[in-house]
């Protein structure tokens, strides 16, 4: 570990001319800062204790970093600067953080080498594997491939005869490369990881989902897993525009701001007021309209509706649907009493709201103090029905959020 974080020291790589070719000096350098469980160094501050008060990751200073991600299913993170270089740290475990030869926990942000050239936008993270999407619209997936869930293989045998295909344990996990198959023509422009499984919006609004087939997670009316793209053909005639994934389930919205869900039901997540387990292909969220943001946990959905309202539905165990109680949700309701917001994210068992006023609201779960309640000993550990305000931020302007299982990522600046 030591010698790893000597070599990848981000200030050492980054002096090089290389790497700041593209640099947009116009660009403010944002600050990062995680908090709540760290015990896979998931915070990237060099050591493994959990903390409750947001804590600024001195490694990504002035490196522009640009964007954050991690998932409810993940305890790794992620961030990318503004030429589109990503950053890995946290839970190495399976090859996830495409760090070649090494599934160790990585404890601060190391520059993901490989991909240096591919200039990354967005980067989706499953519980072993991790998903890129480049700027012109190339998918690169890298980490554990037990169920096909990197989509590598470029043998289309599996495509023809499906039920020969035998999921397989690898040691270790695949290093990044570029999925081709029916994607290699398509530009993809939204991804999402479930658990095992990976899935894609393409330009044309089309979905391609492959991985792990459990509880119909890849909407393709069977559980057959699947190592290569294939599109969801329930969804032929929309024109699907973003997409986010739970751990076994996946919800979809299209351009005119419907919503459409399938996959494992068992909370309710899928939104469709029914309790039934599973759900094989599309079914269109009926109850709502005029969606212009989704996020997806573990077991949890709040959508964004275009006039600042939220809607959640699956999981409440932690409080984390924000109703006031722990109740499951299997109708999506609007959340009552918080203000109007304009960005929201979810993680293993607790949200995050960025209000239209610039406040960060925390709900859920809090036992790893991933709602960044400081020293507030008594509410450290327990979870709120209700939201939370972060207060160290009170004098910073928060711009993005993530939420992974049990910590928390923000990406701001002072404003005084
Ligand atoms: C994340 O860490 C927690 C606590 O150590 C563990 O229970 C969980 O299985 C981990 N998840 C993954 C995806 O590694
Ligand atoms: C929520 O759903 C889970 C999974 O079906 C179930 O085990 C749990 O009891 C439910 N919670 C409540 C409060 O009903
Ligand atoms: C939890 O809150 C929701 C929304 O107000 C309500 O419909 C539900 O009945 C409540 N659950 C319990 C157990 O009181
Ligand atoms: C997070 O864990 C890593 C690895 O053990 C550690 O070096 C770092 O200091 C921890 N961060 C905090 C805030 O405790």
């Amino acid at each position: 570990m030591k010698f790893l974080s000597a070599l990848f020291k981000p200030g050492l790589l980054f002096a090089g001319s290389f790497f700041c070719s593209n640099q947009t000096h116009s660009d403010p350098s944002y600050s990062v800062f995680s908090w709540g469980q760290n015990t896979s160094g998931q915070l990237g501050l060099g050591s493994d204790t959990s903390r409750a008060l947001p804590t600024l990751i001195e490694e990504l200073e002035n490196q522009n970093i640009k964007s954050i991600h991690s998932s409810g299913q993940s305890n790794s993170s992620v961030a990318l600067d503004v030429n589109g270089h990503a950053f890995t740290w946290g839970s190495g475990l399976d090859g996830v953080l495409g760090h070649s030869e090494t599934d160790a926990n990585v404890l601060i942000p190391t520059p993901l080498i490989q991909l240096y050239d591919a200039k990354l936008v967005k980067v989706a993270c499953g519980r072993g594997h991790m998903a890129g999407l480049t700027h012109d619209g190339k998918l690169y997936t890298w980490g554990l491939d037990d169920n096909g869930q990197c989509g590598h293989e470029e043998n289309l045998e599996q495509v023809k005869n499906p039920k020969a295909f035998k999921p397989q344990i690898f040691k270790g996990g695949k290093p990044p490369k570029q999925v081709k198959g029916e994607l290699e023509s398509k530009k993809v422009v939204d991804i999402g990881c479930g658990g095992h499984f990976t899935a894609v919006v393409t330009e044309d609004g089309e979905v391609y989902t492959w991985g792990q087939g459990r509880d119909y997670a890849l909407g393709h009316g069977d559980r057959t897993p699947l190592k290569h793209p294939k599109k969801v053909q329930g969804l032929e005639g929309k024109k699907i525009v973003k997409l986010a994934c739970g751990r076994n389930f996946c919800i979809v919205l299209d351009n005119e701001g419907k919503l459409y869900s399938w996959g494992n039901n068992e909370y309710g997540q899928l939104g469709l007021s029914q309790t039934d387990r599973f759900r094989a292909t599309p079914q269109q969220i009926k109850v709502l309209s005029n969606v212009v943001e989704i996020a997806t946990g573990d077991f949890h959905v709040m959508a964004l509706t275009d006039k600042g309202t939220v809607f959640s539905w699956g999981a409440g165990s932690d409080g984390q649907l924000c109703h006031g109680n722990t109740s499951n949700q299997s109708t999506p309701r609007l959340i009552q009493g918080i203000p109007l917001i304009s960005r929201l994210f979810c993680g293993g068992g607790h949200s995050a709201f960025i209000t239209q006023d610039f406040r960060l609201l925390m709900v859920g779960r809090g036992r790893d103090g991933q709602l960044g309640r400081q020293g507030n000993v008594e509410s450290v550990a327990s979870y709120r029905t209700a939201t939370v305000p972060v207060e160290y931020f009170t004098n910073y302007r928060v711009l993005q959020v993530s939420c992974g299982a049990d910590h928390s990522l923000a990406l701001g600046f002072k404003t005084q």
